[in-house]
């Protein structure tokens, strides 16, 4: 019998890996689920198979806390690999690689273990599918399998005939497709209950309590859409395929048995044939899993019917992303959206009646030829849409997607991959981290070639103008307050004040704890929804303040100040910048007599206003079972 060794690499490489946020438990840590399902399919082969998910190997010892920061990152994974490899003897070994930021990472690996062992190595994945020769060339590996290739990894163990493969001896381009898709991953050989430990999964993981295990589970594969910048259309093919149903409860089902509280689905299009989506929601709640879930990936609005986010609530659902964008219509066009501006204030008229489901928007700015108008056009559809969060990207061009050819074909890309005429980088940063390296001044030194945005103001005064890529890191600065940030000021709604404070809690102290924006904001909704403000927090973005040059220059443009959230005073500031009239001052707000900064919308709720106040917000709160909003406002009503 052959002995299969499948090996997920660390999340990034050395270059990108950062550890105090994986020591905060704040970096990635997702199963190797694709390599589970390739397992799956081993085993029933009747293949010996282990899985080393050396991301979650490798944060387990860095989040340790006795352990030397930093660890030397390439020895810790390497004598992980080593160690396995040497005891197991595998006689092929299996590399995944799903993102192209994980790329250098894949590299790594198959060249040290090129250097432990003569086992062949494959690998594959969407990063390998779609840039194969490169990879190939990078990795040394023997055989690179694309897209969905289960059936054909497995025909060739069993055969040694090449489907869906390129080798450096040559193209095996015949399709093997998979035709089993109701296969559940040996989540027993995966650990998959202790991922959330060491790291993070998904958009919620500050929603759920942090005893609550968390996992992902797969039920459709593709999508129905076809976004010109998106890889999953060259990956999976035309259309959906979907998992019974009976199969993807199960697989829940072995899931809640293993301790897991709360799903992620890995699904690009969740709400495929709306009524199968139901029946899926209304069997969780038949099956009495009571797990929570949320969809990290975009949903389509297009199928935020009220039927369907009624039984996703009642399902568990507790967060949705929903793919959006943009507000102009004609980039929508542009891009193939599967949506208009009507569609999405459709869904947004649905989603109110829901107010426990936590809907962030997926936004992205930088689209060829986009003008200042045109992203102008994105911010009022949101603020009109009023969601609870908005993730904005600066457009990626992935190799092998429609936009990625008609950029290269018009002059806006270099020579490298997603490497825009020597600006914006090729592979991004989370948005913190990429402010973080703004801040530091690390995006203008970094090996991509990346130029730092300017610091200064956005000149909206032509709103017909394409603004240059190095623009666009100021162009997100101001997106991201006016449509995070500004907004909470005007947020009145209980349940919606305490998931934002819940939100800037987990962003305040695990993702960015230096990022003085978010800190000032959990100050104000902290006296807003708690009545009082930590000292920490006040100390803790006096440091930042002190410290940071970039972020006094942030705060002064923005007209922020320290002293508003000690003081009665003045308003000034953000307004000019977000465009709105000055309303002049307002103060006496009582405890630390918190005084709304510079923006100019009068806040529609009553600051630190005691205990009442708060036990009316924990009541009105109908939360999920699991979710810390839900044991907080009990916990605020038990002490008020
Ligand atoms: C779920 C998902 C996520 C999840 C979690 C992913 C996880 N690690 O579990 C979250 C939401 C966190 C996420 C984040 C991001 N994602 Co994402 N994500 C996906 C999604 C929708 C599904 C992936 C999946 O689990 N598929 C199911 C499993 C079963 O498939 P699989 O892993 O590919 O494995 C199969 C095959 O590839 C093959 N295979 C895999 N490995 C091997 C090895 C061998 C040896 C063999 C033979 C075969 C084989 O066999 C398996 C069975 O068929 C894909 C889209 C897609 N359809 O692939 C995008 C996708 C991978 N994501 C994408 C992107 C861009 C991102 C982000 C950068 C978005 C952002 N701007 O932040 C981040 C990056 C996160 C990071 N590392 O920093 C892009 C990747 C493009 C690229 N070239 O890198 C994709 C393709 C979507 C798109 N828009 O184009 N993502
Ligand atoms: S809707 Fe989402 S998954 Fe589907 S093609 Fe568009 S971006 Fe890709």
């Amino acid at each position: 019998m052959k002995r299969i060794l499948l090996v997920n690499p660390p999340d990034v490489d050395v270059s990108l890996f950062d550890y105090a946020t994986a020591r905060r438990g704040r970096a990635n840590n997702y199963p190797a689920y694709g390599l589970g399902v390739l397992a799956r399919h081993l085993m029933n082969n009747g293949y010996e198979v282990r899985i080393l998910n050396l991301n979650h190997e490798l944060l387990k010892i860095v989040v340790k806390p006795e352990m030397p920061v930093p660890i030397d990152y390439d020895m810790a994974w390497q004598f992980i690999l080593f160690q396995i490899v040497n005891e197991y003897d595998p006689d092929i070994i299996g590399v995944t690689c799903l993102f192209s930021v994980t790329g250098k990472s894949l590299t790594a690996v198959c060249r040290y273990l090129r250097e432990i062992t003569v086992a062949p190595i494959a690998i594959g994945g969407v990063h390998v599918t779609h840039d194969v020769d490169n990879v190939l060339k990078d990795t040394g590996a023997d055989y690179a399998f694309l897209n969905e290739s289960e059936k054909a990894f497995i025909h060739f163990l069993n055969t040694g005939e090449l489907y869906q493969c390129v080798t450096p001896q040559g193209r095996f381009l015949d399709k093997l497709p998979p035709d089993d898709l109701d296969i559940i991953p040996p989540f027993e050989i995966m650990d998959v209950e202790n991922h959330s430990r060491y790291g993070t999964l998904g958009s919620w993981y500050g929603f759920v309590h942090e005893k609550t295990r968390i996992a992902t589970a797969l039920s459709n594969r593709g999508c129905r859409a076809h976004c010109s910048f998106c890889n999953v259309r060259s990956f999976n093919g035309e259309g959906v395929r979907q998992r019974t149903i009976e199969s993807v409860l199960e697989e829940l089902q072995i899931l809640k048995d293993r301790g897991i509280g709360h799903i992620i689905w890995l699904d690009d299009d969740l709400l495929m044939r709306e009524e199968r989506a139901i029946a899926l929601f209304d069997g969780m709640v038949r099956k009495n899993l009571n797990m929570t879930w949320d969809a990290t990936n975009g949903v389509i609005a297009a199928s935020l019917r009220d039927e369907v986010v009624a039984a996703a609530a009642a399902s568990g659902c507790i967060g949705l992303s929903l793919g959006i964008e943009s507000g102009n219509a004609e980039i929508l066009r542009s891009i193939k959206k599967p949506g208009t501006p009507r569609i999405f204030r459709r869904a947004a008229e649905v989603l109110k009646n829901y107010p426990q489901i936590n809907v962030r928007a997926l936004l992205i700015i930088g689209f060829p030829n986009e003008t200042l108008g045109q992203m102008m056009d994105t911010v009022n559809l949101c603020e009109e849409m009023n969601l609870d969060w908005h993730n904005i990207a600066i457009l990626q061009p992935w190799k092998n997607t429609p936009i990625y050819d008609a950029m290269v074909d018009q002059g806006l890309l270099g020579e490298e991959e997603g490497k825009l005429k020597g600006d914006v980088s090729p592979y991004q940063l989370g948005p913190y981290s990429r402010q973080r390296a703004i801040e530091q001044g690390k995006i203008g030194q970094s090996q991509y070639g990346e130029k730092r945005g300017g610091s200064g103001l956005v000149d909206w005064s032509d709103l017909n103008r394409i603004p240059a890529t190095a623009e666009l890191d100021d162009i997100w600065f101001y997106l991201n307050v006016r449509l995070n940030f500004e907004r909470l000021f005007r947020e009145t709604r209980p349940i919606k004040l305490e998931q934002q404070l819940t939100w800037l809690r987990y962003v305040s102290t695990k993702t960015a704890p230096d990022n003085a924006l978010i800190l000032y904001f959990y100050a104000y909704l902290q006296s807003v929804v708690l009545g009082e403000i930590e000292d920490s927090v006040i100390a803790q973005l006096h440091l930042r303040l002190q410290e940071s040059a970039y972020w006094r220059e942030k705060f002064e443009q923005l007209g922020l100040k320290l002293s508003d959230l000690a003081f009665d005073g003045p308003i000034s500031g953000l307004g000019h910048i977000l465009g709105y009239r000055d309303s002049g001052a307002r103060g006496n707000a009582n405890l630390h007599k918190l005084v709304l900064p510079g923006v100019l919308i009068e806040p529609q709720i009553a600051i630190g206003n005691g205990s009442t106040g708060r036990k009316k917000q924990a009541t009105q709160y109908q939360g999920l079972d699991g979710v810390l909003l839900r044991e907080e406002s009990l916990k605020i009503a038990q002490n008020a």
